[in-house]
């Protein structure tokens, strides 16, 4: 059998996985095993400015390729940079696998240099975590490392690793076990078919149905199940914010994300809905809003990997626990045997009164454009989309109004190709996020829509991205302000500004410049449109676009604290 040092198993055991890319930083705790990557090329190692930024790398890719992302840190301060990053991935249930270098096991506990309790610290927040003992089990952990991770309802998992154990002087067997065996981890494969019988049932007595998808679709790779089911039934669908692309959002049976900024026709629906076909998705508070007024008429099927998940909120009438795209090929299966069921007239008269929703807005998402002398952030997604659209483009985001104003403006008709943080709604995801997407998708367009805010919280990373030639686009829609904070702010605060607003920002040209990238500013609305175009056609180049919009647009529909579904703000000064 091939005899392998610690270190050397623990790279070998990555590349054994198929991993194709590490995003870490190095330290003393992890010395051997930047060593044994020194030693081989399977595996392509990036080395970043900030360990935040390795997983929010490895969770970007993770969201883009639907394979487990990888980063790689120090003991101590690097393993806790990583904690917000590990964080997001948790409450997206985005799969991962983190490995951290820890003290040697001998002087864990003794308050050594750069000790942390790394599995203490990250628990709440990781699927599952591994404190390597012996050399010999590092092949075995790593397999089931990755299983976790990306098995059921998936996660982040750490594996922290002393250094002892990693020593490059002392060899031992080495296998990469082919299966693993986790006694009382079983997730699902399949869903109760009785339940899913009973589902059909419901469906087919239905008169108002809604199909309410969520980031479980993408997750569980069922966008075409889904697609097929909803063309097959013929009723309206929306998306949570983790759900876009999961369904055509261009498609005509289509009516937006809902929720807290959600279209005022996809509240609606849900508000006046008879069943709620919810597909992976968890009832978050920031769609259901107080969750006793919640669609009051409405029977709920609910579909989910995780038993934890369904009836946590809003009760659920019909409960399926299993994977999306198995529970929905069998539902499928049942409908054809016999028939959808759903009454013509009815389902007619359903679609009449959603098309009236959305025509009294005069669309999905109507905004006032202004009097043209100053960009509207909604403009610049619709620019954004039109410079893009037909080319395979990934859009990853950082978090507030911009973030929202790219989720209801860019149609996204494919899954995987939004990548944003909508659990933990973590500032500094975006670029990070994108440069994971853009390593694994270098022949694809990928912009970051960021703001002025979050873009300043992993801006070292322009660095990384010139010395692997990550080149993305940031769009960064600058209105000078926290413009989401500043938003409550003018709501619920008279608009006392408490630090919202950034009184110094840097020259984001001579920024992106001195980072060895372009920069463009753009505040005239005339030019948007051109230097986009131009932006996207430098294609080995990456640019930043400050793009100077105003600084008091709101994002609406916002809904209204402790009211209904479609209890809503719909400008500053019309609510329903
Ligand atoms: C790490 C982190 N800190 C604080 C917040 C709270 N927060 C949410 S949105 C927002 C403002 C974001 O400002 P910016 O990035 O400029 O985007 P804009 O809302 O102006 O589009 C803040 C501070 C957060 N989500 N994440």
């Amino acid at each position: 059998m091939e005899q392998l040092s610690g270190a050397d198993m623990v790279v070998r055991s990555l590349a054994d996985e198929g991993v194709e890319y590490i995003y870490g930083y190095p330290g003393g705790a992890l010395l051997h095993v930047y060593d044994a990557l020194f030693r081989q090329e399977a595996i392509t190692h990036i080395l970043v400015r900030h360990e935040q930024a390795a997983t929010h790398m490895a969770d970007g890719y993770a969201r883009a390729t639907g394979k487990p992302g990888v980063a790689l840190v120090t003991s101590g301060p690097g393993a806790t940079n990583t904690i917000t990053g590990i964080a997001t991935a948790y409450m997206d249930s985005i799969p991962m696998v983190i490995i951290s270098g820890q003290v040697p096991s001998a002087f864990i506990g003794s308050d050594m240099f750069q000790e942390v309790d790394m599995v203490g610290i990250s628990r709440p927040i990781v699927k599952h975590s591994f404190l390597v003992k012996r050399a010999e089990d590092i092949p075995e952990v790593i397999k089931k490392a990755f299983y976790l991770a990306q098995t059921g309802r998936p996660g982040p998992v750490v594996v922290d690793i002393p250094k002892d154990i990693t020593d490059i002087s002392k060899k031992y067997d080495y296998q990469y076990p082919e299966t693993v065996q986790l006694r009382s981890y079983n997730p699902p494969t399949k869903g109760h078919k009785g339940q899913i019988r009973k589902a059909v049932e419901l469906i087919q007595q239905a008169k108002k149905p809604v199909i309410y998808a969520g980031g479980g679709v993408i997750l569980g790779k069922a966008s075409e199940q889904l697609t097929a089911l909803a063309q097959k039934l013929n009723v309206p669908v929306t998306n949570t914010l983790m759900g876009l692309g999961g369904y055509p959002g261009s498609d005509k049976q289509f009516v937006g994300m809902l929720g807290m900024h959600g279209s005022y026709c996809a509240n609606q629906a849900m508000h006046h809905a008879d069943l709620i076909l919810a597909i992976g998705v968890r009832f978050d508070d920031r769609v259901t809003n107080n969750t006793s007024k919640f669609c009051p008429e409405a029977k709920i099927i609910h579909i989910d990997i995780d038993p934890a998940s369904i009836s946590k909120t809003v009760p659920a009438d019909v409960p399926i626990v299993g994977p999306v795209d198995a529970v929905l090929d069998t539902m499928i299966r049942q409908i054809e045997e016999t028939g959808t069921g759903i009454g013509q007239e009815a389902l007619d008269s359903w679609w009449r009164q959603i098309h009236e929703w959305r025509e009294e807005r005069g669309g999905l998402f109507p905004y006032d454009p202004g009097d043209g002398k100053i960009l509207k952030p909604q403009q610049v997604i619709e620019t954004l989309y039109e410079v893009t659209k037909g080319q395979d483009t990934y859009i990853t985001s950082d978090v507030g109004q911009h973030q929202m104003f790219a989720a209801q403006y860019y149609p996204f008709d494919k899954p995987n190709r939004w990548i944003n943080s909508g659990g933990l709604g973590t500032m500094g995801f975006g670029l990070p996020a994108a440069m994971g997407v853009k390593l694994s998708f270098p022949d694809s367009q990928v912009a970051c829509v960021t703001g002025e805010g979050s873009i300043q919280m992993n801006i070292q990373e322009l660095s990384t991205c010139l010395q692997y030639d990550l080149n993305i686009k940031i769009i960064n829609l600058n209105n000078q302000s926290l413009g989401m904070i500043q938003q409550w702010q003018d709501m619920q605060y008279r608009s006392r500004y408490a630090h919202s607003y950034m009184e110094s920002l840097p020259d984001f040209v001579k920024l992106a410049e001195s980072y060895g990238h372009v920069g463009m500013k753009i505040a005239d609305p005339a030019m948007l449109q051109s230097a986009m175009e131009e932006a996207f056609s430098l294609k080995d180049r990456l640019v930043f676009m400050d793009i100077q919009v105003d600084p008091s647009e709101h994002v609406y529909p916002m809904q209204i604290k402790d009211g209904h579904m479609a209890d809503m703000w719909l400008s500053k000064t019309e609510r329903t």
